[in-house]
């Protein structure tokens, strides 16, 4: 057997549910570049990644994948490799450049262009409208910090709408909020780069006021297919001590259910909301908020990567962590082989992710919106690239995927990240995420084993149906 006839087969056992959709993910500042034309308004990620110190050798997005030209290219890659959907996010100060008022139309138009080129390729387009990248303007005025951010959120999104609405039929509000408030604003490895965990703690609750908000503005102009990004890392005690399970209670709690339970149920986790009141960082509740912030969704989607291991400490570690007062917690060295962002291969703990999910949230139908590993590839004397671990990472998390769904969980899509390599925030281009590598000097893409080996899957799944 051939190591293709190999990769056809492992492919054509994956048996998936009638009508599933196959796609990849981006996200605006990460591939677009063309940071300073046609009237784009600086976010925070410009201003983050300009900030000596803040990024890997100083990467910042300001060309990346040239996508923003190169968009009709990138949409001829996807339909070649069969892909169903493809999601994307939009740059919110390309839209609104000071982040509310002013609609910058050039910018709305680039939008158009792209989501024409997708439905002309039979590309299903899924629009996110916020992974990450604020406005400045609005940073200015408080950020995520302050209450006032939500309302211009759903402001964003009602202009979006009007544009859009039209020939975008799936629209997400945010990617991961987990990121842009604790990575953000407590271990500060994200922009705004801030360690405050009261902060960080008010740009939780207003991220979800936001959603909220969002979703019943979408849902008033006639929108029908809303849903919300959330990345999930399972937390697992690193033995049966009461110390140990309690510390991955308290991740798993900010991590996990802080997001999850009150968009579904209309109340924060009793035990997380305490936890953060001990630590002086109590979320920022108005009257009416948690009715706004459960306001009904179609979909959930789910971002899985890997699974974490935790142990309580009795002296604090002395590393920022992305936990309000995880500084008492150690996130331990996953066993086995890593990835080169240093996270573990765990496909099983995404079958009960998922299997959780569906109890926690039941009939909400769930699409994963981001799974994938970043490896060292490189272009390889034949002009392939060969990256046979991420190959083998997304068949088995394929697998794990499949496994839930015969048990039960209503997932209806998957969405490899990513579509290419690309600007991996503070890591820069020092990882590569992408089933389609991209040379960042000649802008040349190159399809990885992983983009035929995922052709595969989606063309197998097609011709047993
Ligand atoms: O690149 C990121 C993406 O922007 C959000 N989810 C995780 C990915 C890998 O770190």
């Amino acid at each position: 057997m051939t190591s293709t006839d190999v990769r056809e087969d492992r492919a054509a056992g994956l048996v998936f549910p009638p009508g599933f959709a196959f796609g990849a993910a981006t996200a605006a500042y990460q591939i677009e570049g063309a940071v300073d034309v046609d009237g784009r308004g600086p976010s925070i990620w410009d201003t983050f990644s300009h900030t000596p110190g803040k990024t890997h050798l100083g990467h910042t997005g300001d060309v990346a994948c040239e996508h923003y030209v190169r968009y009709p290219q990138d949409v001829a890659l996807m339909k070649d490799l069969g892909l169903d959907a493809y999601r994307f996010s939009v740059s919110w100060s390309r839209i609104l450049p000071e982040g509310t008022g002013r609609i910058e139309q050039r910018g709305v138009d680039f939008y158009r262009r792209l989501v024409d080129e997708l439905l002309e390729a039979g590309i299903d387009p899924w629009l996110t409208l916020y992974h990450w990248d604020l406005p400045q303007a609005l940073q200015d005025k408080g950020g995520w910090t302050d209450r006032d951010t939500a309302y211009r959120f759903a402001e964003y999104a009602g202009v979006l709408y009007d544009a859009l609405g039209d020939r975008v039929p799936h629209w997400s509000t945010l990617n991961e909020p987990m990121c842009s408030s604790l990575l953000g604003h407590m271990a500060g490895q994200h922009a705004p780069g801030h360690t405050d965990p009261v902060e960080a703690s008010r740009a939780v609750h207003h991220l979800l006021l936001g959603h909220g908000l969002a979703i019943q503005t979408l849902r008033d102009k006639g929108a029908d297919h809303l849903g919300i990004t959330l990345n999930f890392t399972p937390m697992k005690a690193a033995t049966d001590s009461a110390a140990d399970l309690d510390a991955a209670r308290r991740l798993d709690g900010q991590q996990n259910r802080m997001f999850l339970v009150p968009i579904v149920t209309g109340e924060y986790p009793a035990d997380v909301a305490e936890d953060l009141t001990a630590a002086g960082a109590p979320l920022p509740i108005e009257d009416g908020d948690l009715e706004i912030i459960s306001t009904p969704v179609d979909w959930l989607g789910v971002n899985y990567y890997f699974q974490s291991t935790v142990r309580a400490v009795s002296e604090p570690t002395g590393k920022q962590t992305a936990f309000i007062g995880g500084e008492l917690v150690a996130d331990l060295e996953p066993e086995g082989p890593t990835t080169t962002m240093g996270w573990g291969i765990n496909p099983e703990a995404f079958t009960e992710l998922l299997t959780w999910i569906s109890g926690v949230a039941p009939g909400l139908p769930m699409f994963i919106t981001e799974n994938g590993s970043a490896w060292p590839d490189q272009v390889s004397a034949d002009g392939q690239v060969h990256d046979p671990e991420r190959v083998d990472y997304l068949l088995r998390h394929l697998a794990a995927m499949t496994e839930a769904i015969e048990a039960g969980a209503d997932v209806r899509g998957y969405f490899a990240w990513s579509l290419l390599d690309n600007y991996e925030w503070a890591r820069g281009y020092d990882q590569r995420f992408g089933i389609v590598h991209v040379d960042y000097d000649t802008q040349v893409r190159t399809p990885k084993d992983s983009a035929r080996t995922y052709a595969d899957v989606i063309r197998a799944a097609k011709d047993g149906v």
